[in-house]
């Protein structure tokens, strides 16, 4: 054994070679924070609204609405923002919507942004579903392609060509899914005129939740000095009591600049500073991140202040950005996921951003509605299925001690030609975005690349090795997984990840009716997989339909009793597996959500142990009663959960 300095010298070491971040994009992702520096501006509210109903869809784009006022150009509608735009009005076409619809917000500048050349402004938008063109009066500033992370524009020289001009924001957003998206989906046209309407079309998608659109996340304004910090990188651990704190600090808009890091603990006080632009701070008497009930003071956060001060001939600048830090550490055995070297086991559940009226769209009372219904049930985890949800979530579970595994949306890649060199290069920018903007919550400790792929495909398996190796390349700190279904004979995808992530639906989609075979079929499945990969495994998902209100004894299909006895055969199995590989199990799903209309769905999808007005069905009685009795066995409670019914 070494000495303890050498064992810290070795661990800095370790340290400085990782993360030294291979992203292919060229700038960082900040979350848009005020500081002695920068302002924010949030432009949440009312907007003008107007679908682009024309047979093409295109009639915005050739009679460039972007270069006046939406409503000179037709007539138009007020559109909250952020929230999908489906389920606002009582327009049937424009909750079934597919095509180009145009948003437009005029905003008044503070005076000083416009005259002060010294500060940058930039126009971000937090997510909009899918593909985004945005023009400030009347020039266009971005495209992106993705409907899940954000995107933003250094606007400061438009808005100072002319000061007398209103800032008008327009920005049109098209939800149409190609074979090369991300989720995929296709366009069917259907011709025959004895069946359909001229011009009928459909999207057709393989995935399970209807897809919502518009400006989901808030669009605002932010400022920071024209020298900035453009990006910081922080990865931890940690020996005996002292943590360490490796990061990156990338300035831009000057070429040399003068830095300040400082490590403030919750009491403000000062634990480590440094003046270099990276390097390892050391963090005496460390207070460590850990998840909800599995210490008594979950989600601690220390905050990193980066000051950075730099001079041209005009001017000086400074800029101040402060950075939540949580000090952990993430690794993984043949058996078991290690949060801080400690046995860590996950029981949580999936979710959807989806409520009623909303849609996708941000909203804070269902956010923390939902963390209460989390805390109430016991549930240490969540997967943010299918999709990266919004960062003001991650930054919840941050606080709360909520462990994420993020999920990009590879949902759905089930045709043949979404695996080919288009789909893959996406993909990879995909994954690029989304670490680049979550690869500092300490609460993101795995990454999802895919769900249920068409694993058994020729092209799946180098798809899906290029896809985790690069997101290995990315971060070689976390885990990464991609989620398979129950089909084990024909999965192609299992060998490249660290943790087997599977989903399975035993009783419902096959062998509906029959609880008894989930005790000979789960336990088939585990040992399968286990045997071949010897990797830990999550049960990733498995529940069954109950429609709020139905009952029957015996349980049939659909009742709140069928839903409990199919869960509670599950957790038979669990609780003999997690004594061996088995290190988590994720319910789909925590509340009813709503799909593509069809045969199979009421409503939507009703596997939720809450409704989707967020009130508990049966199933979440013996939820709540199983995690709590998990946390008390692996976890350590602290003292006011002692009530948890007073949450
Ligand atoms: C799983 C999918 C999920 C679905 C679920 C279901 O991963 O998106 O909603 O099935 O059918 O296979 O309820």
């Amino acid at each position: 054994m070494g000495s303890p300095e050498k064992l810290g010298g070795l661990r800095v070491l370790w340290l400085l070679s990782v993360f030294d971040v291979a992203l292919l994009l060229d700038s960082g992702m900040l979350y848009p924070r005020e500081s002695s520096s920068r302002e924010v501006k949030e432009l949440n509210g009312l907007w003008v609204f107007r679908a682009d109903k024309s047979s093409n869809r295109n009639q915005g784009f050739e009679r460039a609405w972007y270069k006046s006022r939406l409503a000179e150009t037709g007539p138009v509608i007020d559109m909250p923002v952020p929230a999908s735009y489906n389920d606002i009005t009582q327009d049937p076409t424009l909750r079934n919507f597919i095509g180009w619809v145009w948003y437009e917000r005029e905003v008044v500048l503070p005076a000083r942004w416009i005259t002060d050349e010294g500060t940058r402004v930039v126009l971000r938008v937090g997510s909009a579903h899918y593909y985004s063109v945005v023009w400030v009066n009347g020039v266009e500033v971005m495209e992106h392609a993705g409907g899940h992370l954000p995107f933003e524009a250094d606007i400061s020289s438009l808005i100072r060509k002319d000061p007398t001009m209103p800032c008008r924001i327009t920005i049109a957003v098209n939800n149409t899914l190609t074979l090369q998206t991300l989720p995929p989906g296709s366009i069917q046209h259907l011709n025959d005129p004895t069946k359909y309407p001229d011009g009928f079309f459909v999207q057709s998608i393989a995935f399970d939740f209807f897809n919502y659109a518009g400006i989901h996340r808030p669009v605002l304004l932010y400022t920071t000095p024209k020298a900035y910090v453009d990006d910081i990188t922080v990865v931890t651990d940690f020996l005996d009591s002292t943590g360490l704190v490796k990061y990156n600090v990338s300035v831009k808009g000057a070429s040399t600049a003068t830095m300040k890091v400082t490590l403030m603990d919750r009491e403000g006080h000062c634990v480590a500073s440094s003046t270099e632009p990276s390097g390892v701070l050391k963090v005496g008497d460390v207070k460590l991140w850990w998840p909800y009930l599995m210490h008594e003071n979950p989600g601690y956060l220390y905050s990193m202040e980066v000051r950075v001060t730099a001079a041209d001939e005009r001017a000086t600048y400074e800029d101040v950005y402060a950075l939540p830090v949580g000090i952990r550490t993430v690794s993984v055995t043949s058996t078991q996921f290690l949060i801080n070297n400690k046995p860590f086991y996950f029981h949580g559940v999936n979710k959807h951003e989806d409520s009623d009226i909303r849609g996708k769209g941000l909203d804070w009372p269902l956010i923390v509605k939902d963390f209460n219904l989390l805390k109430w049930l016991g549930a240490n985890s969540f997967r943010t299925s299918h999709y990266p949800y919004a960062e003001e979530i991650l930054q919840m579970c941050d606080r709360h001690g909520i462990v994420v595994i993020d999920e990009c949306p590879g949902v759905g890649i089930k045709d043949i030609r979404s695996f080919g060199n288009a789909s893959l290069e996406h993909h990879l920018v995909v994954m690029d975005e989304l670490v680049r903007r979550d690869k500092n919550h300490p609460s993101v400790v795995m990454w999802s690349v895919a769900n249920e792929p068409a694993a058994e495909m020729p092209p799946a398996e180098h798809y899906f090795k290029t896809v985790i190796k690069h997101t290995k390349s990315l971060d070689p700190t976390r885990p990464v997984t991609y989620i398979t279904d129950s089909n084990f004979a024909r999965d192609k995808g299992a060998a490249f990840v660290d943790v087997v992530c599977v989903n399975s639906y035993f009783s419902w989609y096959h062998d509906p009716g029959h609880v008894e075979v989930i005790p000979i079929q789960l336990n088939t499945q585990f040992e399968n997989w286990y045997g071949k990969y010897k990797k830990p495994i999550i049960q990733s998902e498995y529940g069954a339909d109950a429609v709020p209100g139905v009952h029957s004894d015996p349980p049939l299909m659909f009742t709140e009793e069928y839903q409990k006895i199919v869960l509670q055969s599950y957790h038979d199995v669990f609780d003999q597996k997690r004594k061996h590989y088995v290190i988590g199990e994720l319910i789909w799903n925590f509340a009813d959500f709503m799909t593509t209309q069809g045969i199979t769905r009421v409503v939507g999808n009703k596997k939720g142990i809450f409704s989707r007005q967020r009130q508990p069905k049966a199933a979440a009685f013996i939820l709540k009663e199983r995690y709590w009795r998990l946390a008390n066995e692996t976890g350590r409670l602290p003292y006011w959960t002692k009530y948890p019914c007073a949450l």
